[in-house]
């Protein structure tokens, strides 16, 4: 007997309308979800109102994509045994009823993941931090397969409403902009941690109309106008990266920008007046971290409020806002730096264009007096060629630049950003990214979460990740025997899971070789393919060939306009086609790309991994977050030297990882005298792959696409270098390392110790690190627990 089956019964038919035999497994997941949210209302509150009296941190992110709640939640306050027991009661499977779930998919990738696994660190080390984000009706889309190319559907995630997120009516606020002035509404969730009763908050933000719609409208007969307007204000929540090729998409996304930091802000700053009832105080008691440009427009606004609304002078406010805010940049693609016309910022809001001239026009007196020539300003200047430069404002009006990962910081600083750097080296530091062990290695992976509890002792692991290193010498053949248990009976589970979830027939004898990961040239996953190629050909050539079987996995979504990126997509298809089906290769290798990836299929697939794929051209990865998962789940990392990788190896020794590939600092003089052609007239086996392509043997179905990705490799464009990110470069390297690992795996024993290693000296990328060195080091926020 359990003590929660009453009130899980009870809460179940209440939604339901039915006996508990009539309510569906999705009704026990509603009545589930509400019985945690009873259990943590207390808490939470008390957690609210402890923070607002202290000095805190906020975390500003357009994504958080935090996947499913209800699971973590439960482990959180200790209750999956009685839920489990619960629900057996009616006949159900504790499994299935989370299986219900639909992914919060409000984000892209890493970026929105990496501030999901922020909350619950923040959450676990009771730390007084919350995130500011918008309540997209839609998140990312979802993706099927139609004929092997990439199709988009809308994702309505909580259609229905969602029993995690909590509309809060009372603490509203109104965003102005010149054609329209919105309600924006905060919707809470509760951020539980793991081991304490603090609960931390998400709250995101919805745009409603000042009226219910327009009743004169209406009622005289212009029906349409009076929907148009409701229309236009939903507009600004609908959608994560409205499409702006266009510029009233550009427009909207502004929009969605200036709308959840304004309404964030505003709310902060009555807090903290309520609080302290003076906001010359306010950087005193606020950090304000900013993930990436998108919340840039925070700056200007903070201004605004400071000035307009409460009688600060310029000085006044600058100096409170030049306190307040600290920027994480994540990427070092030039695409990916945010600019806008000025044309959008005049006519969406004119006040706040005025402050980004304002803050320009000071921006180059500073630089001037420091001796700058105008051609530097320029280039460095907010605004320039009539376009605002997001990044810019932010480099100039936070306390703090950060990367994501050594390497990247390092290259910020000599290159993107080196400029900024040279006026304020004070300003730059890394921190290094990390993921959180409670999601990914604890609730993931209960067998091996099992075994690190029973070699350790204990479960203090679970938030004190480096306690594994402690354990490094303990890998007995006993404990080495159970760690390939384990990760064969994850194979087994992930088997299960994926025949019944897309009716696909995977082998679980054979190699989990995985790349997961947003579909992009520099992530490289040609590379991959053309890796699976080349054996393919290998094989067909000599059947008798000796190899170990490989399960090769994707999982990837394309921006839906990114071209080239759902070429690779269906390529990948086509590979897998011609692989699968070919009786004389099918039994030694195998393509699986796992339609719609997401959160909780990364929660599925990484616990069953052999191989981490991480084969960016160097330089291009930021950080990557999956290299950690991998590495915490037993996974070796088969990569460049990018991101962090480059720390991974450092950490388990290259010995027990795959280095492949040219360096970031080899590559400038690599592809000056780089030649395509050549490297594949040269590479034996590179042509038929190459050849693959475009000679039948693949199918684009009539649309070019495979012809134009051979041809941006060889030949370029007039605006682009052949072969931009090193595929046909980095392939003979490739190959050696990957055949060198499939070779290696043949060493049982030897394989486990590898994992073991990976998975003891991982404490260093659980995101418990990352969020104490940004709590010490910039943010200067102290633990504030609730008891
Ligand atoms: C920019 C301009 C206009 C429209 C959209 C954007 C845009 C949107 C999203 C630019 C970048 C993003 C997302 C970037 C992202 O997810 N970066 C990843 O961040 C991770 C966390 O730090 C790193 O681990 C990855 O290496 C990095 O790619």
């Amino acid at each position: 007997m359990s003590t929660i089956d009453q009130p899980l019964g009870a809460f179940t038919q209440a939604n339901s309308g039915a006996s508990a035999a009539g309510s569906s497994p999705n009704d026990y997941w509603w009545g589930l979800s509400q019985l945690v949210m009873s259990k943590l209302g207390t808490n939470w509150e008390h957690t609210r109102e402890r923070y607002n009296a202290t000095r805190r941190g906020s975390y500003f992110s357009a994504e958080f994509l935090m996947g499913r709640a209800l699971l973590n939640n439960l482990v959180n306050l200790g209750l999956v045994n009685e839920a489990r027991d619960a629900l057996a009661a009616y006949g159900l499977d504790l499994t299935e009823v989370l299986e219900q779930e639909p992914d919060a998919a409000l984000g892209n990738g890493g970026l929105g993941r990496l501030a999901a696994c922020f909350l619950d660190s923040t959450a676990a080390m009771d730390l007084p931090v919350t995130g500011y984000g918008i309540l997209y009706r839609y998140g990312l889309f979802k993706q099927s397969f139609r004929d092997g190319f990439q199709h988009e559907e809308p994702d309505p995630w909580m259609e229905n409403g969602n029993p995690f997120v909590i509309r809060r009516a009372s603490e509203q606020q109104l965003v102005h902009f010149t054609d329209m002035t919105v309600r924006a509404i905060p919707y809470d969730m509760p951020i539980t941690g793991y081991g304490t009763h603090n609960v931390n908050t998400l709250r995101l933000w919805k745009a409603e109309p000042l009226e219910e719609f327009d009743y004169d409208a209406f009622n005289s007969q212009r029906f349409t106008d009076a929907i148009i307007e409701r229309e236009r204000v939903g507009d600004i929540c609908r959608v994560l990266y409205p499409n702006d090729t266009t510029y009233d998409g550009k427009v909207l996304r502004v929009r969605q920008q200036y709308f959840f930091v304004s309404a964030s802000l505003q709310h902060l700053v009555a807090t903290h007046l309520a609080e302290h009832g003076d906001l010359a105080t306010f950087a005193n008691f606020n950090a304000i971290q900013l993930n990436d440009t998108h919340p840039v427009l925070a700056i200007p606004e903070l201004m605004r409020i400071l000035m307009d609304e409460h009688g600060f002078g310029w000085d006044e406010a600058w100096e409170i806002v030049t306190h307040t805010f600290a920027y994480t940049n994540h990427t070092v693609l030039a695409e990916a730096l945010e600019t806008w016309e000025q044309s959008i910022f005049q006519q969406l809001f004119p006040r706040i264009w005025d402050i980004v001239a304002e803050i320009d026009r000071r921006f180059r007196i500073d630089l001037a007096g420091r001796g700058f020539d105008q051609g530097k300003i320029d280039y460095m200047a907010p605004v320039h060629d009539g376009r605002v430069h997001m990044a810019w404002i932010a480099c100039y009006a936070a306390f703090s630049i950060n990367g994501v990962a050594a390497i990247h910081t390092e290259i910020l600083k000599r290159d993107t950003l080196h400029d900024w750097h040279d006026v304020w080296p004070e300003k730059f530091n890394n921190k290094t990214n990390g993921v959180t062990p409670r999601r990914w290695l604890n609730n993931c992976n209960r067998r091996l979460a099992g075994l690190l509890t029973d070699v350790l002792g204990s479960d203090a692991w679970v938030k004190n990740l480096d306690l594994l290193a402690g354990i490094e010498d303990h890998a007995t053949p006993d404990v080495l025997r159970r760690l390939t248990e384990i990760k064969r009976a994850n194979k087994e589970d992930f088997a299960t899971w994926i025949k019944a979830r897309d009716g696909v027939d995977v082998p679980v004898d054979a190699i989990y070789d995985v790349q997961i990961k947003r579909l992009h040239e520099y992530k490289r996953q040609l590379l991959n393919a053309f890796y699976i190629l080349d054996l393919y050909f290998r094989l067909k050539d000599n059947p008798s060939l000796d190899v170990v079987p490989r399960l090769f996995i994707f999982g990837a979504k394309a921006a839906p306009g990114y071209k080239r990126a759902k070429a690779i997509i269906k390529l990948i298809n086509e590979v897998g086609r011609l692989v699968n089906n070919d009786p004389d290769t099918r039994s030694k290798i195998q393509v699986l790309f796992v339609e719609n990836y997401n959160v909780s299929p990364a929660e599925h697939i990484i616990p069953a991994a052999d191989i981490s794929e991480q084969i960016s051209t160097a330089g291009k990865e930021a950080s990557g977050t999956s290299n950690m998962k991998f590495m915490m789940n037993g996974a070796l990392t088969l990569g460049t030297m990018d991101g962090a990788n480059v720390e991974i190896v450092d950490a388990v020794g290259r010995e027990n990882a795959y280095v492949f590939g040219a360096l970031e600092e080899e590559l400038p003089e690599l592809k000056r005298n780089y030649h395509p052609r050549d490297v594949v007239a040269q590479t034996p086996g590179l042509q038929r792959v190459v050849d693959a392509l475009t000679n039948g043997t693949l199918d684009d179905a009539g649309t070019g696409d495979f012809h134009d990705l051979v041809d941006s490799l060889l030949n370029g464009s007039s605006w682009e270098e052949p072969d931009v990110y090193y595929v046909l470069g980095d392939f003979a390297s490739y190959r050696e390392a990957r055949d060198r690992m499939a070779e290696d795996y043949r060493d049982v024993e030897e394989w486990a110790r590898k994992a073991w290693i990976n998975i003891c000296r991982s404490g260093r990328f659980s995101s418990d690190r990352t969020i104490r060195d940004y709590a010490n080091e910039i943010w200067h926020l102290a633990p504030m627990p609730v008891d």
